[in-house]
């Protein structure tokens, strides 16, 4: 995994570098999962980065996680064909939209584009449909730009119960197992967060640290 950036689309053209690279090493049978949000799709670098790898069919899979809000951008503020995988013709590769709340779903069109891209057929575009229940983030009050009605409504899609009564309903596990999995999930989250909190601070001198090779620092 490589390239997490707070800068949207800036991951997009390192993903597509990453699978010309792939190319041009003939190595066969890989390809490269590049993930994003329906706002990131307006940035210049996402079409830019569509068209080139088209042009070059590389092995890259370019998936749109369409949670409907970028921070308080709706939709259809953000596009006018609401359907970001309808773009794809217009690139000349294959596009498609699922249920990005369904696992099953989800893995077997994200399986099948990806077994696309490592045979050598070149890029696709899809689309999992979800939702973000939250504010974007803790620096975001959702209550200004959205009803708590629309929230409510999408809560009967939340995959988290859904997918828990698919996998009692199918025996796969049972409630003990159920209460056990989100016990543990709860502690490891827990111990995570307790870990990073514990650590220190970075000093100012490691601004530079994995940036330049060696010990060189731009002030020298
Ligand atoms: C180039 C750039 N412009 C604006 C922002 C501020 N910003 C951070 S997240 C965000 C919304 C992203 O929405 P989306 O791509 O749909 O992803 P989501 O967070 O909904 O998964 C914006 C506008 C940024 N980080 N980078």
């Amino acid at each position: 995994m490589m390239s997490f950036s707070s800068i949207l689309a800036a991951q997009i053209p390192h993903a597509v570098g990453a699978a010309y690279a792939l190319k041009l090493r003939k190595e066969a049978g890989r390809a490269v999962l590049v993930t994003f949000g329906e706002g990131t799709t307006s940035e210049g670098e996402w079409h830019e980065s569509l068209n080139f790898a088209s042009i070059h069919k590389l092995p890259i899979v370019f998936l749109c996680e369409n949670n409907k809000w970028a921070i308080s951008t709706p939709i259809d503020r953000q596009m006018g064909n609401p359907n970001v995988f309808e773009r794809a013709p217009g690139y000349g590769m294959p596009g498609e939209q699922f249920n990005g709340f369904d696992p099953l779903e989800t893995f077997e069109v994200v399986d099948r584009a990806m077994k696309r891209a490592r045979s050598g057929e070149g890029p696709s575009l899809i689309e999992g449909m979800c939702y973000r229940y939250l504010s974007h983030s803790t620096d975001d009050d959702d209550r200004t730009y959205r009803t708590r009605e629309e929230i409510e409504k999408e809560r009967a899609f939340d995959p988290v119960p859904c997918f828990e009564k698919v996998l009692l309903e199918a025996g796969v596990m049972n409630a003990a197992q159920v209460d056990q999995l989100k016990k543990d999930v709860l502690r490891e989250t827990n111990e995570a967060t307790d870990e990073a909190e514990a650590m220190p601070f970075p000093e100012p001198k490691d601004l530079y640290t994995h940036l330049y090779e060696g010990a060189w620092e731009p002030w020298q």
